[in-house]
């Protein structure tokens, strides 16, 4: 694949759900070798190190149930920030940190695409839809929020306003098997393509991936790739507070990795959710790095292996 500068941009949010430990993340990752790995494949990385939240006072009105508010806030406009200087410069990697990271990352790269007119595409990999708005969540655990917030739903009172909100069909979730009644009926009512488990079993991971990154080539768009540690199968993925059972095989999240690469679409990257509290010697952050490395070029041949004839 090209060469590419990756911006790795440490992002060690944790105030989007009650369990603690996902400060520890953007170390981890560095710790399990993130930026030789990229480097090993011919890119040049630079690493903007970890970024903190800008501070905010708390919103006023929005709903009391929800878990640190304000730091969210602030970490979202942080993230937005550095999102849209980071794509003028190279291909962001956001070593999360929570899910709620990707309020700030995916709208700031929506602000570049839309300056640049280009259209933005988001693939969410991950167990969950992450569709609920601060009035619809249950838990009041914000990192449930991100594809409410950026495909522009209401109800993030206090929040930034997003600019360029996502259109619905160009919003893809993939590997579903933990929607909440809410978010259900909301995501039924939207054209944003919904894949859950049991289309990859039927018809394998690369036919709905495949089927959108065709549609982001078509419009000629960005791709921003949002990778939750619990896309993968919890045996495989243990560090993560929300594992499901039923998840994607090291094959299937690496073939997508591989044909994301292959499609040369991807403009940025985030990997969240890694709690290396609940980690078992580092073995899921090893697999984030693998998988980052497979998205950007890692392979056992530089072509196709030749069919016998
Ligand atoms: N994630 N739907 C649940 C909730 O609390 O809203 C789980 C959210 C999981 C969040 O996947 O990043
Ligand atoms: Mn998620
Ligand atoms: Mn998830
Ligand atoms: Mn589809």
């Amino acid at each position: 694949m090209t060469q590419k500068t990756c911006i790795l941009i440490g992002a060690p949010v944790d105030s989007g759900k009650k369990r603690q430990g996902c400060v520890m993340g953007p170390d981890a990752y560095r710790v399990a070798g993130i930026a030789e790995a990229l480097a090993d494949l011919g890119h040049s990385v630079v690493d903007m190190g970890n970024l903190s939240p800008t501070e905010v006072e708390p919103p006023k009105g929005a709903p009391s149930h929800l878990i640190k508010p304000a730091e969210t806030i602030g970490w979202t406009m942080t993230l937005c920030d550095a999102a849209q200087d980071a794509m003028k410069n190279g291909l962001p990697i956001f070593l999360g940190g929570d899910h709620s990271l990707s309020l700030g990352s995916v709208t700031g790269v929506a602000n570049h695409a839309a300056k640049v007119g280009r259209p933005q595409f988001v693939l969410w990999l991950d167990a969950h839809s992450d569709y609920h708005t601060p009035y619809s969540t249950a838990s009041g655990n914000l990192h449930g929020t991100p594809v409410g917030y950026l495909a522009g739903l209401d109800g993030f009172d206090g929040f930034p306003k997003v600019k360029n909100p996502v259109p619905q069909d160009q919003i893809c979730l993939l590997g579903l098997r933990s929607v909440d009644g809410p978010e259900r009926e909301k995501l039924q009512a939207t054209n944003i393509h919904c894949h859950d488990m049991r289309a990859i079993d039927e018809t394998g991971i690369a036919r709905p991936l495949s089927g959108f990154l065709d549609l982001v080539a078509k419009a000629g768009g960005d791709l921003h790739v949002s990778l939750d540690v619990d896309f993968l199968d919890p045996s495989f993925a243990p560090a993560v507070g929300t594992t499901v059972p039923g998840g994607a095989t090291m094959r299937e999240a690496h073939l997508a990795m591989e044909i994301i690469c292959d499609s040369g679409l991807m403009t940025s990257l985030d990997l969240v959710e890694l709690n290396p509290f609940l980690d078992e010697r580092g073995r899921t952050a090893q697999v984030m790095v693998d998988l980052a490395a497979s998205a950007l070029g890692r392979r056992v041949f530089d072509r196709p292996t030749r069919a016998f004839s």
